[in-house]
């Protein structure tokens, strides 16, 4: 991936999350995500590439800004000819989360991001609008604990992978009904549990650096966040595994389909002829080149939210990349006004 995408793609996610960043703690996520839609599109249309969401805010007929198949870019628009050599372009797939926790940034809780993740076309799954039981945890961990394992098990195998005893260990699990017995067997085994109302894509990428203080995310959440989280843990050699949940009991909550045949018929529409199918990090995420990108809107464990200043703001970006096998963190001052002093705090 080209260098100069990878800063541009910066700004992407940056003008996403100021843009909710101004919602926050506003009560109306609908409108939080809205606006992160509609700053991080119009970035991304300036971009000098070819873009083609395969994540995105939904279908076609469903979402009227970056919906699953919509072209980004200046080279997808209809002139394109006239200014971009098709030649020189890759062609890229891209998978958005604009406003990933809105619940949180509507309430003005910790841990909402703007985040996405570029590959080359083909490099990013296009998971279905299901669920996934997901399992993130550190690179020391990396195939060695296994989502088709008990949480005990995989528990045990984490301790040791970590050199350390299973109460000094934290899992994050998503606080809903669905999680009741997940949460009894962790606690039961010894670990410990910090449930979070929303938000898993921070928890898993949390997992894939060490001093987070939290050591594992288990339970289930929306598949297509999981590709995302995949991207980064992938980039950053930790561990991701993630099992479509297709089964409108298992959730509990959430739009998911009439019933578990049709949304077997659905998937298999698909091509995914292996419902239950586990899926690694690097399937969800086989790029050759793959990126992660992701702003704080609110604070989060190793970035902090959007501050507001008069006259422009302060945003802090997390971008890890396969191609350079980088974590790096930028810290950005934007002047939207032309500031009588810029500070440093
Ligand atoms: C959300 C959201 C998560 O999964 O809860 C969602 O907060 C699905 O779960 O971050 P519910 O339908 O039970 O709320 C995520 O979006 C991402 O996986």
């Amino acid at each position: 991936m080209e260098n100069t995408l990878g800063l541009e793609i910066i700004e992407v996610v940056e003008q996403a999350a100021i843009a909710s960043a101004h919602l926050m703690g506003k009560g109306d996520k609908n409108e939080a995500d809205r606006v992160a839609v509609e700053a991080m599109r119009e970035r991304m249309n300036k971009i000098y590439m070819r873009g083609r969401i395969v994540i995105g805010e939904g279908e076609r007929d469903d979402a009227p800004m970056l919906y699953i198949g919509e072209e980004v870019g200046i080279c997808s628009q209809p002139n394109a000819k006239d200014f971009c050599n098709p030649d020189e372009l890759v062609e890229i797939d891209i998978a958005v989360d604009p406003c990933e926790g809105t619940n949180l940034c509507a309430y003005g809780q910790p841990g909402s991001m703007a985040v996405l993740a570029i590959s080359e076309k083909g490099g990013l799954f296009a998971a279905p609008d299901f669920y996934m039981k997901k399992l993130a945890a550190p690179p020391a961990a990396k195939g060695k604990v296994d989502i088709s394992k008990s949480a005990t098990e995989n528990l045990k195998i984490l301790a040791e992978c970590l050199d350390r005893s299973i109460d000094e260990l934290v899992v994050v699990v998503m606080k809903r009904d669905r999680h009741n017995d997940l949460i009894k067997e962790i606690r039961e085994a010894g670990a410990r549990v910090q449930l979070i109302s929303d938000g898993d894509v921070g928890a898993a990428i949390n997992c894939g650096f060490a001093g987070t203080n939290i050591h594992a995310l288990m339970g289930i959440g929306a598949a297509p966040e999981g590709v995302i989280s995949a991207a980064a843990l992938r980039c950053l050699g930790a561990h991701f595994q993630g099992q479509l949940i297709y089964d409108p009991a298992i959730v509990q909550t959430g739009l998911i389909g009439e019933s578990k045949e049709a949304n077997i018929a659905r998937l298999n529409e698909m091509g995914i002829t292996d419902p239950d199918k586990i899926y690694t990090a690097e399937e969800l995420a086989s790029g050759e080149n793959v990126l992660f990108a992701g702003t704080g809107i609110t604070p989060g464990n190793i970035m902090n939210g959007v501050r507001f200043f008069k006259g422009g703001a302060r945003t802090q970006t997390l971008v890890i990349s396969s191609q350079s096998k980088t974590a790096r963190f930028v810290d950005t001052i934007h002047m939207h006004e032309q500031p009588k002093v810029v500070q440093l705090r």
